[in-house]
């Protein structure tokens, strides 16, 4: 497939305010030259962090049905990217997808929870069939309340060591995915860090982050999408952390500065000339 034709099929919700899943996913890979099709998995009126009340349609039927006329066409996709998943029947879709293109690129970002909670939504149910799906990607991105979830070891908010880390980031690739991303790991106090793993190589890798005391909704859709189109464009792993690390601070910084209401997500809008640079970022050094 050349590169005109790079498609990924990107399994996500569309909350329509608020500025995460699709809403900024979409754009990304479209600004970095690949061509992103939706494959929504619901459709709500604002993201679930703070505005009260959605309203809410579940699309879970959708996505087998979607699939099979992928499959009728012959239609082939280089990437196959899922994220947020509200129920086991939506993993299960999410399986299928990742069966029917085993060429295809697989990236999960296993959307369970932040700042040490799980989300409401996940289950040991969800938990369990999320550890399958993992076990089908190629390329992982969670955060580290995520990576701690899927391991079903205790969140501890004190800073990492080096080889604490590095002793997670290879269990989580004994879990199958040969490139393992956690983001927003303290190594040392007051110090934010993306770090991440390349099991071909061995290598190990990290990226610092400018620490920011205020967190927005979509960062991590945000990250996970650069990541992606980053790979497909053909970046090495400490290549498209640095691209993705990079993005996600200036979106956040820029937001920060202007001390917009942190529900609508990060100023994407103001940030998005970065994408379309064809500047090489190198802020990543072994861990
Ligand atoms: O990844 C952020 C996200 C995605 N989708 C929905 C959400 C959120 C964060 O709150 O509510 C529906």
């Amino acid at each position: 497939m050349d590169m005109q034709n790079k498609r990924v099929a990107a399994i996500h919700d569309l909350s329509g305010v608020g500025r995460c899943s699709l809403t900024v996913i979409l754009p990304i890979l479209s600004a970095m030259g690949v061509q992103a099709c939706p494959v929504p998995t619901a459709i709500l009126s604002t993201h679930t962090g703070g505005f009260g009340e959605v309203a809410f349609q579940d699309l879970t039927d959708y996505l087998p049905q979607a699939l099979a006329h992928y499959r009728r066409l012959g239609l082939d996709f280089s990437c196959v990217y899922s994220g947020f998943l509200g129920s086991e029947a939506q993993i299960d879709h999410c399986l299928a997808f990742f069966r029917a293109y085993p060429d295809a690129l697989a990236v999960v970002d296993p959307v369970m929870g932040d700042h040490g909670k799980p989300y409401r939504t996940v289950t040991e149910g969800m938990r369990r069939r999320m550890v399958e799906l993992v076990r089908s990607a190629d390329v992982i991105t969670p955060n580290l309340t995520e990576a701690c979830i899927l391991l079903g070891e205790a969140y501890d908010p004190m800073p990492l060591t080096r080889a604490r880390a590095k002793s997670m980031l290879a269990r989580l690739s004994e879990k199958g995915p040969r490139e393992i991303v956690v983001t927003g790991v303290s190594l040392a106090e007051g110090s934010m860090a993306n770090i991440g793993y390349d099991w071909e190589h061995n290598y190990y890798w990290c990226v610092p982050c400018d620490y920011v005391p205020v967190s927005y909704p979509g960062t991590g859709d945000i990250f996970a999408a650069v990541l992606t189109a980053s790979f497909l464009i053909g970046d090495s792993l400490p290549i498209a952390m640095s691209r993705a690390s990079r993005f996600v601070e200036i979106a956040i910084k820029t937001t920060f500065s202007y001390g917009s209401d942190t529900r609508f997500g990060v100023m994407l809008e103001s940030a998005m000339p970065f994408l379309m640079q064809k500047e090489v970022p190198q802020n990543f050094h072994l861990l």
